[in-house]
C-alpha cells in the first residue's frame, strides 16, 4: 500500500502560541521538502464559518447547540478536501479540530469550579434543553477523518495572562480559558486511554508544555512531527469509531 500524508492537529489555549508555533512548523516542513497543507478551524471563509463568525464577534446570538452543530459542519466542509490531500502524500497541519469543537461547548455549561461528572451525567430535564455532554458534544464529529497526531499546546491562566490578556472574541475570558483546559485535559486522557488500548482511531495526544521558551517548545514539536514526514502506512482513521 502507498504511503499517504499524515494528519498532524494543533490544539491549544488561547495565548498558548498555537498560531505562531503552526507556522514555524510549516515552514520547517516545506523547508524539508515536504509538501504541507494547512487547514484551520473554524474556517471563516465558507457559508457555515460566516455564521461562526458573527457569533465568535458576538454581533449574532445562537443556541449553544446550534453553534456547536455549526462548528461540526465546517469541519464536514473541508473533510473531503483533507482526505484527498492526505492521498495525493502531503502532510496537513490543521490548526484546530474537533478536540477544540468538544472543549468550548462543554466548557460553556461547566461551573466556575468544573466537575466533568456532573455534565457527563447530566439528566434532561422538564421543558428544558439538556445541556451539552461529552457524549452529545462527540457525535456530530464522529467518522470525520482523525489526525495521527494530536499535539495540544497547553498554558497555565496566569502564565496566558502574562503574555497580554485575552483578545475581544467570545470565548477570550480567564474563567472559561480554564474550564476549556479542563475538558482539553479529560480528551487527552481519554484520546490517550483508547489509544493504549487500541479502541479508537483518535490517533495520538501530546501534551506540549507551552509555557516555555518559544524555541524550545519548536524544538519540542519538531520531535514529535519529523518522523511523520514521510507518511504514514495506515490508511486514514475516523474520530470516535
Ligand atoms: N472554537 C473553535 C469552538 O468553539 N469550536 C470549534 O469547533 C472550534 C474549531 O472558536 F475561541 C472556538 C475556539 C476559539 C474560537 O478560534 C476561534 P481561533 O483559533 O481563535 O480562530
Amino acid at each position: 500500500m502507498a504511503r499517504r500524508g499524515a494528519f498532524v492537529v494543533v490544539e491549544g489555549l488561547d495565548r498558548s502560541g498555537k498560531t505562531t508555533q503552526t507556522d514555524i512548523l510549516r515552514q520547517r516542513i516545506q523547508e524539508a521538502g515536504k509538501e504541507v497543507a494547512c487547514v484551520k478551524f473554524p474556517d471563516r471563509s465558507t457559508p457555515i464559518g460566516k455564521m461562526i463568525d458573527l457569533y465568535l464577534r458576538s454581533q449574532s446570538d445562537l443556541d449553544d447547540h446550534v453553534v456547536h452543530l455549526l462548528f461540526s459542519a465546517n469541519r464536514w466542509e473541508l473533510a473531503s478536501t483533507i482526505l484527498s490531500h492526505l492521498e495525493q502524500g502531503k502532510l496537513v497541519l490543521c490548526d484546530r479540530y474537533a478536540f477544540s469543537g468538544i472543549a468550548f461547548s462543554v466548557a460553556k455549561i461547566l461551573p466556575s469550579q468544573p466537575s466533568l461528572s456532573t455534565t457527563i451525567h447530566s439528566e434532561q430535564s422538564f421543558g428544558k434543553l439538556s445541556p451539552i455532554n461529552l457524549t452529545w458534544a462527540r457525535a456530530p464529529d464522529s467518522a470525520l477523518p482523525s489526525p495521527d497526531l494530536t499535539l495540544f499546546l497547553d498554558v497555565s491562566p496566569e502564565v496566558a495572562y502574562t503574555r497580554g490578556g485575552y483578545g475581544e472574541e467570545r470565548y477570550e475570558k480567564a474563567d472559561m480559558q480554564s474550564r476549556v483546559r479542563s475538558v482539553f485535559e479529560e480528551i487527552g486522557r481519554e484520546v490517550s486511554a483508547d489509544a493504549g488500548e487500541g479502541k479508537h482511531g483518535n490517533g495520538k495526544w501530546i501534551v506540549i508544555d507551552a509555557g516555555r521558551e518559544m524555541h524550545t517548545v519548536t524544538e519540542e514539536i519538531w520531535r514529535h512531527v519529523q518522523p511523520l514526514l514521510d507518511g504514514v502506512e495506515s490508511s486514514v482513521g475516523r474520530l470516535w469509531a
